[in-house]
């Protein structure tokens, strides 16, 4: 398809292209790449996750827009996906994590490629190749595909019945977690979202740390604290705020001040540093306002933010040098620490292709840990995002004053 600045129209608005046609896709003007028209009607908010490889991203992810597109009805909200295509990723990985035939399945995710078509979109800014058939790096940008929902107030939410329009798009970065290593981003803007983001999600995986991992080997049977994938969670967290700060010209000794989610995954695997109590429901049901009927469900940020305290005197106690890195690099008045599990417990098994139960799929990679589709029960999954909504867009997401 050709990309155009149209000059001619329909009376509906429409633009016309050169051979009279009605069109109603929009693109980027710089980049060429497709944006949903709905982006010019609602302002976006902007959300990047980040952490290293393996800390759980890709299954928070399918976990968290699986239950916000359950939970947030109540609230007087409704939210789903802008597009399709754009989506299919996330779509995917939902449906591989809820959407199995029966409760016996196999279910695991792939580790999200650093390089993919279906991810990450190349746009070549000049020619792609000099006269002597070298590839022109300099001239390429790799963009990743953002997530696109739309959260829109339904009649029952509190702003309807005064006509309020606060209605949001909600874009969601991920990367593959080396992108965030030093030099991961090199000839590229995969990072480049960092600059405009308007809310941060940091996920930290306890398994990864070496304090933590010492902590909870004896008392947890998590394979994760067995295997050997330790990482500087610490260096990439430091290397996303350089990366920041540089974007957005700010100088290496400021803070960043921009609301974060410290996410802390695999909660199921370390649940007993917290004292097993579970974790309490981030809302409350209230009467409608000015005597209506019926009860309108309220976002309760005191509920997370004791949690918070809880698991930030946890960081404190077992992996000191985490906490101070985080606050030390972001203003620590923005941030929560909220515990997440996408799962629910712990793998069942880890994949060999020749063990494959399912006969007519094609069998996985081998050493994936596989969980059962039964046993997948996600805990806080979506409360990052609440967090996030409800300190980014206050008008969007009803809550109790704090
Ligand atoms: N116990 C437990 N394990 C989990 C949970 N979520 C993810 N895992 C395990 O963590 C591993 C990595 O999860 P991914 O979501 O693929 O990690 P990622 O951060 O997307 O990794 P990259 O794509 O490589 O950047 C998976 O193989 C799961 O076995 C959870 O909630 N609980
Ligand atoms: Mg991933």
């Amino acid at each position: 398809m050709r990309r155009f600045l149209p000059t001619a129209f329909t009376f509906a608005g429409d633009a016309l292209d050169a051979g009279n046609a009605v069109c109603t896709e929009t693109a980027c003007p710089e980049c060429h790449l497709k944006v949903p028209r709905l982006m010019a009607m609602r302002r976006p908010v902007s959300l990047s996750i980040f952490g290293s490889p393996s800390s759980g991203k890709s299954y928070l992810l399918g976990a968290m827009s699986h239950s916000l597109r359950r939970c947030l009805a109540p609230y007087g909200l409704q939210f789903d996906d802008v597009e399709i295509e754009a989506n299919a990723n996330v779509l995917e990985y939902e449906r591989r994590i809820f959407a199995q035939p029966s409760q016996d399945r196999w279910v695991y995710l792939d580790k999200t490629p650093e390089t993919s078509p279906d991810l990450y979109s190349e746009v070549w800014f000049g020619p792609r190749r000099s006269e002597s058939g070298a590839e022109l790096k300099r001239n390429k940008r790799v963009f990743p595909k953002p997530f696109i929902y739309r959260v829109e107030a339904t009649p029952v939410h509190p702003t309807a019945r005064n006509g309020g329009d606060v209605g949001r798009v909600v874009c969601l970065y991920d990367n593959a977690g080396e992108h965030y290593q030093a030099g991961g981003d090199e000839y590229s803007s995969v990072t480049g979202h960092l600059r405009d983001s308007q809310g941060l999600i940091f996920v930290f995986d306890p398994t990864q740390d070496q304090m933590f991992r010492a902590c909870c080997r004896e008392r947890s049977g998590d394979r994760q604290f067995q295997d050997n994938k330790v990482d500087t969670q610490d260096v990439l967290y430091g290397n996303v705020m350089n990366r920041i700060l540089t974007l957005r010209s700010m100088l290496p000794t400021a803070r960043v001040q921009v609301p974060m989610v410290v996410a802390l995954t695999k909660f199921d695997a370390w649940s007993f540093l917290l004292g097993d109590a579970g974790l309490p429901d981030v809302w409350r049901d209230v009467p409608q306002p000015e005597g209506a009927e019926g009860t309108l469900r309220v976002y309760d940020p005191r509920v997370v933010r004791d949690v918070s305290n809880a698991c930030r005197n946890l960081l404190a106690r077992v992996a000191p040098h985490v906490l101070s890195t985080i606050e030390s690099r972001c203003d620590a008045g923005g941030i929560q620490y909220v515990p997440v599990s996408a799962t629910g417990g712990p793998a069942a098994g880890r994949t060999r292709a020749a063990d494959w139960p399912f006969a007519p799929e094609p069998p996985p990679p081998d050493d994936y840990d596989y969980f059962l589709a039964g046993s997948i029960r996600p805990m806080w999954a979506e409360v990052p995002m609440l967090v996030l909504l409800h300190a980014a867009a206050p008008q969007l997401l009803p809550a109790v004053d704090d």
